[in-house]
């Protein structure tokens, strides 16, 4: 057999055992050296491939995909900088716990450092973002090659998900010829059945299923016994497995407030107190409503209030529950951190049914929030078509089997201030591991590409302009996106931070026009260099990619141009025009109006406890 064959043979193996394990997708990218890795992922019949051109897209696309699939995605691309691009997508899946396999084409040992055209050191080029790393030098494919490397396949699959999920990366060294026409011949190593070739049991144990945790469980039960103003508190948690409806259940049956990320889908049922953040960004109100302990599920909520909040009560018992058992306490005030399936947590203690709630707890909460949703209630709807009411909007108007993607910057912290309790809410994604703004596009697409309903993707201009060649997925994947554009000329974040009022992001005039700062038109070093305002015509973007575009100015034609997308086959931009400044001051007015209506006679704040 001639050693093109062999790699063919060898590698129909690898992705045969990656669509046993459960693997349903592959992105690829085109180039030379990876032609037999591309090919081979094509022509698997239990892989969905999708084709991209720039392999930061083919990251982030699989990301999104794998993050709402809950299955690991295979990526695959050539070798040099075309492998360089994955690192962002690596680093977001290492932080954001999503299962990805990376495979990279490689020049093999002779054409390295010796002036061979695009070898890089590709050796563990994912740093410590990848949870595993592996050099592939493909062995002769007879059947102990063939054995092997479906454990290898078996392997890499279950490490992506194994603990904490993540990106594995395999590195091959490929040699030339990289194509033969030669038939392959028969391969007989697999298991029968379509089996994988090894079953991995997880090497961590998930903890018993049902109400006996033993030791950890009594414990826990013991302290939250012992509270009777106990908080529930629910950030990120995309996996489905009935998360937002048990934290839901549980504080509603145990009578404690539930302060939860619409990342979390527990932003539901009686308990839920929709408006912490505004809420908490009252002192007095903050100081009143102080808990006896705190069950934390899920990440940390995005809202800076809710985290102060949080950082501020070392001295209340403050437990997290987490699958992986990961750390998340930047201002170190846990008291407890357990390993435990959360899910499964909650469920135990709705099943045990003993709380001790004080009775007016939950009722102090509730009716603050319920003042505070009255009072931003009253400031939106004098406002027109803003961004917190877009996020209003999409809270209320989603169906439930509908997926919003929101981009990080102000699209994420606005659902989380305005997005209302629901019963049944739609899911909500985010790439929020490492918070960039890189890559949304796409990750919106592959989390289409997912979906059974349909995916909307909210995103500020600045994000958009940064990953535009992930509209590329509209036509050439055929995929379906609704993308919600909230164009206010730049990043409107940096308007609401110390950074827009610095005398250090202005240049005197004179200054602007010296020798030392030929490139400055003018002396705003603010705007050019940290709002950044694209200057893109949108529309363009959406003629170029064939995405429909439309603007909406007004809330009757935003809810028009809603429905028509929701029900459309194709993508479309829906752009809405805001004013930066007018929108700080706009969430300024809704914070006032707040605090006004805690503070005035009945309401909720009065002097702390
Ligand atoms: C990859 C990456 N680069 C830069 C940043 C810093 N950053 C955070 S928000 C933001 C601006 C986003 O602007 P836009 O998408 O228009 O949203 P808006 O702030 O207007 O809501 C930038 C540049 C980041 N988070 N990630
Ligand atoms: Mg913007």
């Amino acid at each position: 057999m001639s050693q093109t064959t062999d790699t063919y043979l060898l590698l129909r193996a690898f992705a045969q055992e990656l669509a046993r394990c459960g693997m349903r997708a592959a992105c690829t990218s085109p180039g030379s050296r990876s032609a037999p890795l591309v090919l081979t992922l094509a022509r698997e019949p239990g892989l969905r491939c999708y084709s991209h051109i720039d392999e930061r897209c083919s990251g982030f696309f699989a990301l999104g995909l794998a993050k709402a699939s809950g299955l690991p995605v295979a990526v695959t691309c050539t070798s040099g900088t075309a492998a360089a691009q994955l690192l962002a997508p690596a680093i977001e899946a290492r932080e954001a716990r999503v299962p990805l396999v990376l495979l990279t084409a490689d020049r093999p040992a002779e054409l390295r450092e010796n002036g061979a055209g695009q070898a890089i050191d590709q050796l563990k080029l994912y740093g410590s973002a990848a949870k595993w790393f592996f050099e592939v030098e493909l062995p002769r494919a007879d059947e102990a090659g063939l054995r092997w490397i479906r454990t290898l396949a078996c392997r890499a699959y279950a490490t992506s998900l194994e603990g904490s999920p993540g990106a594995v990366h395999l590195n091959f060294p490929l040699r030339e010829p990289l194509v033969s026409d030669r038939e392959l011949p028969r391969d007989d190593t697999a298991r029968p059945g379509g089996a994988p070739f090894l079953r991995r049991r997880p090497a961590r144990l998930a903890p018993p299923r049902g109400m006996n945790f033993g030791v950890e469980f009594a414990h826990l039960k013991e302290r939250l016994a012992a509270g009777r103003r106990g908080v529930i508190v629910a950030g990120r948690h995309e996996r489905t497995d009935g998360f937002g409806e048990a934290a839901g259940e549980l504080a509603q049956r145990a009578g404690w407030p539930l302060l939860a990320d619409p990342l979390s889908g527990a932003r539901r049922g009686t308990a839920a107190i929709a408006h912490y953040d505004a809420l908490l960004r009252d002192p007095h109100l903050a100081g009143r409503l102080r808990p006896d302990f705190v069950l934390r599920v899920g990440d940390l909520p995005v809202s800076k209030p809710l985290r102060e909040w949080l950082a501020g009560m070392a001295d209340v018992p403050q437990i997290a529950i987490d699958p992986e058992g990961a750390w998340q306490d930047p201002a170190s005030v846990l008291w407890e951190s357990m390993a435990l399936e959360p899910v499964d947590v909650l469920r135990a203690l709705i099943a045990d049914g003993e709380t001790t709630a004080a009775e007016d707890w939950l009722s102090q909460w509730s009716s603050a929030d319920e003042r505070a949703a009255e009072a931003i209630g009253a400031v939106l709807s004098d406002s027109g078509l803003s961004e917190p009411r877009l996020a209003v909007e999409l809270g209320m108007l989603l169906p439930s089997e509908a997926t919003l993607f929101v981009a990080s910057s102000m699209p994420v912290r606005d659902i989380e201030t305005f997005w209302p309790v629901r019963t049944d809410p739609p899911r909500v994604l985010c790439n929020r591991g490492a918070n960039g703004i890189d890559g949304t596009v796409s990750s919106a697409f592959g989390a289409a590409a997912a979906a059974t309903g349909p995916v909307l993707l909210l995103i500020g201009d600045v994000a958009l302009a940064h990953d535009l060649g992930g509209l590329l997925a509209a036509g050439r994947l055929g995929l379906k996106l609704t993308i919600v554009l909230l164009e206010n000329g730049g990043g409107g974040i940096f308007d609401f931070l110390p950074v827009a009022q610095s005398r250090m992001a202005r240049l005197p005039d004179a200054a602007a026009v010296t020798k030392e700062h030929p490139s400055q038109g003018a002396g705003d070093i603010f705007t050019r260099h940290v709002t950044t305002p694209t200057g893109l015509d949108f529309a363009r973007a959406g003629a170029l990619y064939g995405l429909a575009h439309e603007r909406a100015g007004d809330l009757p034609s935003f809810r028009d141009a809603l429905e028509r997308a929701l029900a459309s086959e194709h993508s479309a931009i829906i752009e809405v025009r805001t004013d930066r400044s007018e929108n700080v001051a706009l969430h300024r007015r809704v914070w006032d109006a707040v605090a006004v209506a805690l503070s005035s006679p009945g309401g909720a704040a009065g002097p702390p406890a």
